[in-house]
């Protein structure tokens, strides 16, 4: 599929408020210039998410999951409040050599999955965006190698989430927990948002290590489509959700941390 001309590739200035910005996300991940940062370690990263998954919905640009919000926080590390869970969802690419936004030193892994929390001093989600510090995101790379059990109990229902705005509960739910590494190291940096209006509010955390996915997995995600169910009489290969990552901005002033769990 050809990238599409109003796609992530494209954001600029002229069409949304934040993209000229500083501080714009994703970036590439040069790992020789990451700094350890003692303060990461005062209040060692942590979070406390439900052990299920709602829902799952094909919003027409990825899927995106839901989870029961209540009590979900995410805490420590290079947070100065507690955050809340919203919903996961996935960037991947047409192949399985792209599909990331960030990268590590220049290389792409073929999906990333982004936590998205929100800072609960600011009340809402909506109220956070306006703030720096309003949002935190858990990014987590998707490498392809052996098929993640997890993960395919969401794989087997994008079957029924073919279409934009289409949405199914879990039976066989997905624990969110089970997709997060229990230790290692993680990336830190002061970033935005990777889709419109691009708002410049998130304390991106991204793990250093992948989770492993096998080929058919993502394959799964590829069959979902962009339109809605007999919105369009073109083939359907032409709307297949494919490259829904943004491309990588300036570092620019910016220093990237590594902490630990
Ligand atoms: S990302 O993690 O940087 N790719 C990212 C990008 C955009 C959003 C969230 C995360 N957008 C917001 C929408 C809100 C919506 C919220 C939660 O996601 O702006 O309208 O409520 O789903
Ligand atoms: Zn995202």
């Amino acid at each position: 599929q050809k990238l599409c001309g109003c796609g992530p590739h494209s954001y600029t200035a002229k069409h949304f408020l934040h993209a000229p910005g500083h501080r714009q996300s994703p970036i590439d991940i040069h790992t020789d210039e990451v700094r350890l940062d003692p303060r990461l370690n005062i209040k060692r990263l942590t979070w406390n998410y439900p052990k299920e998954t709602i829902e799952l919905l094909n919003t027409g640009y990825c899927w995106k999951a839901h989870v029961p919000t209540e009590g979900a926080t995410l805490s420590g590390g290079p947070l100065s409040h507690d955050y809340e869970l919203a919903q996961y969802h996935c960037h991947w690419g047409e192949n399985d050599h792209l599909g990331s936004e960030h990268l590590v030193n220049g290389q792409s892994y073929g999906a990333e999955i982004h936590f998205v929390n929100w800072n609960t001093k600011y009340g809402s989600f909506n109220e956070a965006l306006k703030y720096g510090d309003g949002l935190a995101v858990l990014g987590v790379f998707l490498k392809v190698g052996k098929e993640n059990p997890e993960l395919n109990k969401l794989c087997e229902l994008t079957c029924d989430i073919k279409h934009k705005e289409e949405c199914v509960r879990f039976k066989n739910t997905v624990d969110p927990n089970k997709l997060l590494p229990e230790k290692g190291a993680y990336y830190t940096y002061l970033g935005s948002l990777t889709t419109p209006p691009c708002n410049e509010c998130v304390i991106w955390i991204v793990f250093v290590e992948p989770i492993e996915v096998s080929h058919a997995q993502l394959e799964s995600f590829r069959e979902m489509m962009s339109m809605k169910k007999g919105g369009c009489t073109q083939p359907t290969g032409e709307h297949r959700i494919l490259n829904n990552y943004r491309p990588p901005l300036s570092v620019e002033q910016r220093v990237v941390s590594l902490g630990y769990l």
